[in-house]
């Protein structure tokens, strides 16, 4: 019997990981003529977390490039923010768009 019949005994033990790697997700803010910038900044630090130096220079790349990716969160907690940045525009009136994408 050769070496390669005896040891070809065993079960295929390819498993999938248990633990998934999540999905994560990019929110973005896009710009808009209307939305007051001193609203943009105050959402940034509101619902981002972000410190008001950093909110203002994020705000002010979005103004020039159109948009920015001001965050990546598992796919609840992206569309948790969406909601709120958009509740709270339209509360406001104001036509600030935010949104996210697979990342
Ligand atoms: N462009 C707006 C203005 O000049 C400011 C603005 C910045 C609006 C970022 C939206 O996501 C935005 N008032």
């Amino acid at each position: 019997m050769s070496d390669k019949d005896d040891t070809d005994v065993g079960l295929a033990t390819k498993t999938k990981p248990k633990t998934e790697k999540p999905k994560m997700y990019k929110v973005m803010l896009l710009n808009d003529d209307y939305t007051p910038m001193e609203f943009v900044v105050f959402v940034l630090e509101r619902y981002f977390g972000i410190g008001s130096e950093q909110a203002q220079s994020l705000m002010m790349q979005v103004h020039q490039k159109g948009l920015a990716v001001v965050g990546v969160f598992s796919h609840d907690v992206a569309e948790t923010k969406v909601m709120q940045v958009m509740d709270l525009a339209h509360k406001h009136q104001h036509p600030l768009q935010c949104t996210m994408e697979k990342e």
